[in-house]
C-alpha cells in the first residue's frame, strides 16, 4: 500500500479545506481565479526575474489558512492536527495590543519551518486563541460562563487525535489511514449549521465580533484560505473590475520600484452568510452572520530584526505623514518615506544588513584561496545571492485585516489589567516550543555561508544581517 509522507499530507490537506471552503465562500473561487490570472499576467510581462520569490508552481498552489480557538486546550489539540501535517508554531502575535477595535486574541503561525519542506509545500494557517481571562474584554462572571461553554465543546475528536499522534511518529500513513486523516482534519473546520443561542451570541458579539465567532457557537471553521499572488495591484484593480467590493486598504509595504518585502494583504469584504439561530422565545430560524472573508498576499524578502526596525520606523513616520497632511493618501505617504529610507536595490539591503539571503556558487566557480566578502564572489561571477521569502505575518496588517471585516468597534475598558501573554506563555500553552522567525531566517542565511565556504574552499567574513544578529 502507498505511504503517505508529511508533506504529501500537508499537501493533500490544503487541497481538501480549499475544495470545501470554495463550496462554502464561492466568491473564494473568484478570487482563485483571479489570482491565476494575475500570476499568468505577470509572468509574461516580467519574464525570467518573474520567479525570483517563488516559482509559479508553489506561488500557485500556496495558501494560508486562519483558524480560531477558544482555549489552552483546543490550541495544544490544534498544535497536534498541524504537527501530523509538518506545521509547527512559529511567533507570537498579540492582536490586542495590534489592534484599535476589540479584537481580544493572541496568536502564533503553524508551517513547516525548513527550506526543502516549504518548497515541497508551504501550506500554513495562522491560528488565534480566545483570551477569555482578559478582564479588558470579559467581566469576571462572563468569563466563567464563557470559559464552560467553551469546555463543554468537542472540536477534535479522540480519534482525529490519535491518528494525528500516529502521523507524526510514523512522519506519514498509509493510503487507507492517510484518506480518514485528511478527512476527519478537514472536517473540524467545516462550518458547521447547528443553531445558535441567539441570545448568547449576541451577548459576546456586543464586546467583540471577534469573540462572538469563536465563543459563540460551539465548533471552529475556516475564517479564510488566503491565495498568494506575484503583483497586489493588479490583483486589486482586477477583482474591483469584477464588481468585488475590496476593503480600502493594502495592508503593509506600499507598491515601489524597489525589492518586494515582507507581506502585502488586502481582502474582499466579509459576505453575508445565513446561518440558523434558536431565539429567546424558543423559536428556530435564519440569520446572517457576517464574518468570513476573501484575503490575498504577496510576499517579499523576509527582513532581519534591524531591518524589522526600520520597517515599523517607516510605518510609523507614514503615520506622522498622514496625520499632517501632508499628502493625500495612505499609499503615497508611503511611498515617499520608502523612497527615502529604504535602499532600493537587493545589494543595498544585503550590504546594510537589513533582509536575509542564502548564497551559492555558480557552477564552475572557483577563486584563489583566501578571506573574502560575499558582496567581493559577487562582483567576480563567483557566488549568486537569492532572497529568502518571508513565510510570517505583520500584526499591525493581521490586526488591520481583522477590524476592516468588522462591522462594529466593540468595547473593551483599557482601566483594567489585561491578561499576560508572550512567546512563552503561548509555548507552554502549545506544549512545544514556538520558534522565532528572525532565528530561522538567519540560521537558514548562516548555514549557507558555512556551504559556500567549503564549496569554494575559502574563507567567507559573516554577512552583516548574520553578524549583527548573532
Ligand atoms: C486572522 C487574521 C490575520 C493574516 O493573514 O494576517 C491573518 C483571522 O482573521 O482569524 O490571517
Ligand atoms: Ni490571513
Amino acid at each position: 500500500m502507498a505511504f503517505y509522507e508529511t508533506w504529501q499530507l500537508r499537501a493533500r490537506f490544503a487541497e481538501a479545506l480549499s475544495a470545501m471552503y470554495g463550496e462554502e465562500v464561492p466568491a473564494y473561487i473568484t478570487l482563485v481565479e483571479v489570482s491565476q490570472d494575475v500570476n499568468k499576467r505577470y509572468m509574461e510581462a516580467v519574464g525570467a526575474t518573474a520567479e525570483r520569490l517563488g516559482t509559479i508552481d508553489r506561488v500557485t498552489a500556496e495558501r494560508h489558512g486562519a483558524i480560531r480557538v477558544g482555549s489552552p486546550r483546543e490550541m495544544g489539540q490544534v498544535a497536534r492536527v498541524f504537527a501530523a501535517f509538518g506545521m509547527y508554531p512559529v511567533g507570537f502575535y498579540d492582536l490586542r495590543e495590534a489592534a484599535k477595535s476589540s479584537v481580544p486574541v493572541v496568536s502564533t503561525a503553524f508551517r513547516p519551518t525548513d527550506r526543502e519542506e516549504l518548497a515541497k509545500n508551504p501550506f500554513r494557517v495562522f491560528t488565534s486563541m480566545l483570551a477569555t481571562d482578559d478582564p479588558r474584554f470579559f467581566s469576571k462572571e462572563l468569563q466563567e460562563r464563557l470559559k464552560r461553554f467553551i469546555d463543554s465543546r468537542t472540536i477534535f475528536s479522540d480519534e482525529l487525535l490519535e491518528m494525528a499522534a500516529r502521523a507524526e511518529a510514523q512522519k506519514g500513513l498509509d493510503e487507507a489511514d492517510a484518506a480518514t486523516f485528511i478527512e476527519l482534519a478537514t472536517a473540524a473546520f467545516k462550518l458547521n449549521d447547528e443553531a445558535i443561542d441567539d441570545e448568547w451570541y449576541r451577548e459576546l458579539e456586543n464586546i467583540s465580533a471577534v469573540a462572538a465567532d469563536i465563543g459563540g457557537v460551539r465548533f471552529t471553521h475556516i475564517n479564510h484560505l488566503t491565495p498568494r499572488v506575484f503583483d497586489i495591484d493588479d490583483l486589486y484593480a482586477s477583482m474591483e473590475a469584477k464588481g468585488v467590493t475590496m476593503i480600502d486598504e493594502i495592508q503593509g509595504p506600499p507598491a515601489w520600484d524597489g525589492p518586494d518585502i515582507l507581506l502585502r494583504q488586502t481582502s474582499f469584504r466579509a459576505l453575508d452568510e445565513e446561518r440558523t439561530f434558536r431565539f429567546r422565545d424558543g423559536s428556530v430560524g435564519p440569520g446572517a452572520l457576517r464574518v468570513r472573508f476573501g484575503e490575498v498576499e504577496q510576499r517579499g524578502i523576509a527582513l532581519s530584526p534591524k531591518g524589522r526596525e526600520l520597517y515599523d520606523w517607516m510605518i510609523s513616520e507614514t503615520d506622522e505623514k498622514l496625520r499632517a497632511g501632508e499628502t493625500p493618501t495612505r499609499d503615497e505617504a508611503a511611498q515617499e518615506v520608502w523612497k527615502a529610507n529604504l535602499p532600493n536595490t537587493e545589494r543595498g539591503l544585503r550590504e546594510e544588513g537589513l533582509a536575509y539571503f542564502t548564497y551559492e556558487p555558480v557552477d564552475g566557480a572557483e577563486v584563489a584561496p583566501g578571506e573574502y566578502r560575499v558582496e567581493q564572489l559577487i562582483d567576480a561571477g563567483a557566488v549568486r545571492a537569492e532572497p529568502i521569502v518571508y513565510e510570517d505575518f505583520l500584526p499591525r496588517s493581521a490586526a488591520g485585516i481583522f477590524q476592516s471585516n468588522l462591522k462594529t468597534a466593540g468595547t473593551r475598558d483599557n482601566q483594567q489589567q489585561g491578561a499576560d501573554y508572550d512567546i512563552a506563555v503561548m509555548s507552554q500553552i502549545i506544549g512545544r516550543e514556538i520558534k522565532e522567525p528572525f532565528e530561522l531566517y538567519r540560521e537558514q542565511e548562516a548555514e549557507s555561508l558555512e556551504r559556500l565556504a567549503k564549496d569554494l574552499g575559502v574563507k567567507v567574513i559573516p554577512t552583516p544581517a548574520v553578524a549583527n544578529n548573532a
